[in-house]
Parts: structure tokens; C-alpha cells; sequence
């Protein structure tokens, strides 16, 4: 080689790049599923936005996810995290809901993919800090028609999936992009998977009031730790922001937070109301999940032109 004056050196060794995230699409680009270098993972839908599967690095699943749960785009995702908006449940006397389907269709479109961001893991550096973020996009421009007719307001939804080595966080931002108000509910319908129900109890809901839809919507007031010993649907409204704990046999398994989400809802269907849901298999697997959802369904938050909301929870494991 000659030598030249001024010839730039080569590294002498290019500094090995951290392993990162990987993202991948399958399933004809329907799904995206976002893996860190340490095993975690996360598989989303397209289909609402319907987060399917959280792993930890050792590979277990942390959601529980029907076995007949149709993930071909044909009904709501039975299980994983599906989506409510703008409407919780059904509200016959709320015109600009009434004749929306149960939880609304955010669940049931289609969804796009906005993007991937991850940690900067510099060289070196602690595996710790590794994270990747998936954000999906859901507007009244590629909103179905027919749902559009039903709700027929100018809206944006960005809803961010953000995975960390111990944590999932889900948040949602409404935006209202019309020329008139419009009231929204917004609920994160999140399957948590357990061992066994009947060792399971929920803590950080002392002294809150709740609805109790299997006994008349009384309202109620929690008193001890919450077991489940039979079909379960409550509908918190905590005095404050504490973490909502969920323990089996006595260890902590999951801690839900919530940011700007005034509910939890707690639901299990029990043995009978699993039986009649065609799409909830096995009909024991009530036994393997219970249902922690945080949300703003209490009333309506009512969105002004320009105006934004915004909700997320992040759940995060013990080790
Ligand atoms: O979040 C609890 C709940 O509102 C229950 O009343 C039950 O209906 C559950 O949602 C499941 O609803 P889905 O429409 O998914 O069958």
C-alpha cells in the first residue's frame, strides 16, 4: 500500500455495538413482536392494537390469551390487552355512544404501525437500560366506515407499547381533531395470567369505592384485600394513584400502575360466564387470569377542538 500523508488511520477496532431490540413483522404483516437481547418480548396485532403476548426473559407468558381467542381480525381479541374506546361497556342514554358496540371499535380496526424506538444501549453499556417502544396510530381517516357513521367525530389515537427488562407500558393519547366536542371513555382491558386464582389476592384498593355489577351496580366500599371466589366485575374508583398489587400465595407477581386513569376495573367471569364466552377456552382458564384494567370510565371525559387525553398503565414483575 502507499503511504500518503495525512492517511486518515483506521479504527483500530470498531467498538462492538451493544446487541439491540430486534422488531419484526409476521403473519402478513398483521402482527409486529419487539424482542430485547436479554429474551423479553412483546407481540402486538395490527387488529386493535391488541397487545397478545408479554414474556419475560425466561419466557414466560405474563398475559393470559384464550385458546379460541380469533386472532384473524373477525372479533375482539379474547385476552392479551385489548382496547376501550370511546366507550365502555354499553351506555343506552349517552346518544353520541348509544349505538356503539360493547368497549367501543377501537378494539376491532385496524390499526397502523408508527414506528419503533429503542434505548440507545451505548457500548458496554448495563443490559438494564435496554427498552424498545412500539407506537401504533388509529384516526377517523382509517377508521371503518361503518364506524364512523356510528361516531362520527374527527379523532386521533396514538397508542404507545413501551417494553423494559421488569415492565409493559401501555398509554394511550386521544385527540380531538374536530370543530366540536365530543366525550370519550378509555379503558385498558389487561388479562393478567396466574397460577391459580383461588391463591390470588389484590391490594391497593383499601377504602375505595366501587360498583358492583354482580350484585345490583351497588356501589360498595373495599375493605380488606380483594380475593376472587366467584365471577368478579368491579369497577374501582381509588381515592389516590397507589399501585394496584396482584400476589399469589402470598408473593407479589404484578404491580399496575396507572397515570391519568382514575378506575380499575377487576373482573373474572368465573366458572358459568366462561362457559357461555365460545371464544374463552379452556372453560377452566378462569382459574389461570384475572382481569386488573385501568381506565377513566367513571363519567366521560369530554374533549374539547384540539384537545388531548391522555392514559397509560404500566405493570411491572417481581422477580
Ligand atoms: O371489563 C369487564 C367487562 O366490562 C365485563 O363486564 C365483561 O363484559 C368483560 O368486560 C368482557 O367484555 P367483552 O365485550 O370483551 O366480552
Amino acid at each position: 500500500m502507499v503511504e500518503r500523508a495525512n492517511r486518515p488511520s483506521a479504527l483500530a477496532s470498531t467498538p462492538a455495538l451493544a446487541p439491540q431490540p430486534q422488531v419484526t413483522f409476521s403473519d402478513d404483516n398483521s402482527r409486529v413482536t419487539a424482542v430485547l437481547p436479554t429474551g423479553e418480548s412483546v407481540e402486538v396485532l395490527l387488529y386493535g392494537a391488541t397487545v397478545i403476548s408479554w414474556k419475560s426473559g425466561d419466557g414466560a407468558e405474563k398475559l393470559w390469551l384464550s385458546e379460541a381467542a380469533r386472532l384473524d381480525g373477525t372479533k375482539a381479541v379474547r385476552g392479551g390487552i385489548p382496547l376501550v374506546f370511546p366507550v365502555f361497556g354499553t351506555v343506552p342514554n349517552h346518544a353520541q355512544t348509544a349505538k356503539l358496540p360493547q368497549h367501543g371499535f377501537a378494539r376491532t380496526s385496524r390499526w397502523e404501525f408508527l414506528g419503533k424506538s429503542s434505548s440507545e444501549s451505548a457500548p458496554g453499556s448495563a443490559a438494564a437500560d435496554l427498552s424498545v417502544k412500539l407506537d401504533f396510530g388509529l384516526s377517523s381517516a382509517n377508521l371503518d366506515p361503518s364506524a364512523r357513521e356510528l361516531w362520527p367525530f374527527e379523532f386521533g389515537l396514538i397508542y404507545s407499547v413501551l417494553l423494559n427488562r421488569d415492565s409493559l407500558t401501555t398509554s394511550l393519547v386521544v385527540t380531538n381533531d374536530d370543530d366540536k366536542p365530543f366525550d370519550c371513555q378509555v379503558l385498558l382491558h389487561t388479562y393478567l395470567r396466574v397460577k391459580d386464582i383461588t391463591a390470588v389476592e389484590i391490594t391497593g384498593l383499601a377504602d375505595a369505592s366501587y360498583v358492583d355489577k354482580v350484585d345490583g351496580a351497588k356501589t360498595k366500599t373495599q375493605s380488606s384485600p380483594l380475593t376472587i371466589t366467584g365471577e368478579t366485575d368491579r369497577v374501582y374508583s381509588p381515592a389516590g394513584d397507589a399501585a394496584v398489587i396482584v400476589t399469589e400465595s402470598g408473593a407479589e407477581i404484578f404491580s399496575v400502575t396507572r397515570d391519568n386513569l382514575g378506575n380499575v376495573v377487576v373482573w373474572n367471569p368465573w366458572a358459568d360466564k366462561a362457559a357461555g364466552m365460545a371464544d374463552f377456552a379452556p372453560n377452566d382458564g378462569f382459574k389461570n387470569m384475572v382481569c386488573v384494567e385501568p381506565g377513566s370510565v367513571s363519567g366521560w371525559q369530554t374533549l374539547e377542538p384540539g384537545d388531548a387525553f391522555e392514559g397509560a398503565q404500566t405493570i411491572t414483575l417481581y422477580s
